[in-house]
């Protein structure tokens, strides 16, 4: 299938004809969505074997449910590049009818709508969109919460995800602020709601939406996104447009978003409250088992690194110097330092740090190393930000698997 817009004009949106190029197949393989099976993998923990699938503009991918369609990038992906590629970027979804059809996205059929408590209301065209407002670009780490929720001991319910759940995209779109100020907000507006086009299946099922407050809507760096990796979004990620919240969890990056609602008083929904909360904790975890006595929607990200090569289980040669390779982000604050240890974590040594993509970026850190022993070895990473936040040696547990970040050891075999 051709990607959407691989011949698009620069400008991001899409002519009839090259929409229609690409969601001809889309739309043919909508109604039965599932992919086709490649192979199996096996992610590193209980009952972890899933199917590698291949979808619509998608290299085959690890599959963890078809309905929706939520697909897990191969932790190798993060080896390659920086910037994950839109055709191994992950996919969640949580409603029956997800994505939505083709027809509904087509370009002179799609509007975002601004209501509720604004002067002006707007229904605009992604084309619309781009006229009307400055375009910009921004690097940014999109993780969903439960990113690595499969690792969680005791184990919790939800999706029994590897590291994969996350992925680094330079997205290229309009400043929700300037759209928010065309439509004017009234003073009595207290959130605003984000709405896409998928639906659920059942009218019991509440739709999938989210709600900002106007402070966050309103910062310059959140954007209404139609390109991703200099293509338009791929279907599954959003065509044609969504919404891009640097620094914040993937929940509120609202795909296919073709509502934003201004109101007075505070949203019910269920996605809001008891969907996405985090025990109100400095750490968000409280002790195994437990309940929380009091929660919070979850918001920012927190530290986290990872080793990317070596790959675990990788045989090296005792006195061979290898590079060990590896990616570390934060909220935005900015990563300040990266450790390692060859030691199960008992002596560390600064990493040297890669070239910036900008503060919400993966950034990528080396060290050379020698093993000088052989047998089964130890290795870690540690990062710290520029506020001194840090990784746990020890997993954090709260019950909806949330938010790990804790050091990740990788074992090589040094012979
Ligand atoms: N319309 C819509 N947008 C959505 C969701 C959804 O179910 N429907 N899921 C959210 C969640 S929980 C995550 S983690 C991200 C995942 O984005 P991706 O599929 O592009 O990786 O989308 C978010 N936006
Ligand atoms: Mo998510």
């Amino acid at each position: 299938m051709n990607r959407p817009g691989s011949n698009a004009r620069n400008d991001g949106a899409l002519t009839r004809r090259q929409f229609l190029a690409w969601s001809g197949a889309a739309a043919a393989a909508w109604p039965a969505l599932r992919g086709a099976d490649a192979s199996t993998t096996t992610l590193p923990f209980a009952n972890g074997t899933r199917p590698l699938v291949k979808y619509p503009q998608k290299r085959p991918l690890i599959r963890l449910t078809a309905r929706p369609p939520q697909l897990e990038t191969p932790f190798s992906v993060f080896n390659e590049s920086l910037l994950t590629p839109n055709d191994a970027f992950f996919v969640r979804y949580h409603l029956t009818n997800a994505p939505p059809p083709p027809e509904l996205l087509q370009p002179d059929r799609f509007r975002l709508g601004v209501g509720g408590k604004v002067t002006t209301p707007l229904s605009l065209s992604v084309a619309e969109l781009i006229a009307k407002f400055e375009s910009v670009e921004t690097v940014a780490v999109l993780q969903c919460s439960g990113n690595s929720r499969g690792f969680f001991e005791p184990r919790v319910a939800g999706g029994q995800l590897g590291h994969g759940a996350m992925g680094c995209a330079r997205w290229k779109g309009v400043r929700l602020a300037d759209v928010l100020k065309a439509a004017g907000l009234k003073p009595e507006a207290t959130q605003i709601l984000f709405n896409g086009l998928d639906t659920p299946a059942l009218p019991a099922t509440p739709d999938f939406v989210k709600t900002l407050e106007p402070d966050l809507a309103l910062s310059p760096e959140l954007l209404l996104a139609y390109e991703m990796n200099g293509e338009p979004l791929p279907w599954l990620n959003g065509f044609p447009l969504r919404l891009v919240i640097p620094g914040y969890y993937g929940t509120y990056w609202i795909k296919q978003v073709s509502e934003i609602t201004a109101i007075d008083g505070e949203f019910k929904g269920f996605w809001m409250n008891p969907g996405y909360r985090i025990p109100d904790d400095p750490c968000a975890a409280i002790a195994p088992g437990t309940t929380p006595k009091r929660t919070v929607p979850i918001s920012r990200l927190n530290v986290r690194s990872f080793i990317t090569s070596p790959a675990a289980g990788t045989a090296i040669r005792t006195g061979t110097e290898t590079r060990v390779r590896g990616i570390a982000f934060d909220d935005g604050h900015g990563i300040r330092e990266v450790l390692f240890s060859d030691d199960g974590g008992r002596r560390w040594q600064a990493a040297e740090l890669g070239t910036s993509l900008g503060n919400y970026a993966f950034r990528e850190w080396t060290i050379p190393w020698t093993p000088s022993r052989a047998g089964t070895v130890t290795l870690m990473a540690r990062a710290t930000n520029r506020l001194g936040q840090s990784q746990p040696m020890e997993p954090l547990w709260n019950p909806s698997g949330y938010m790990r970040n804790c050091v990740e050891p990788v074992e090589v075999n040094v012979t």
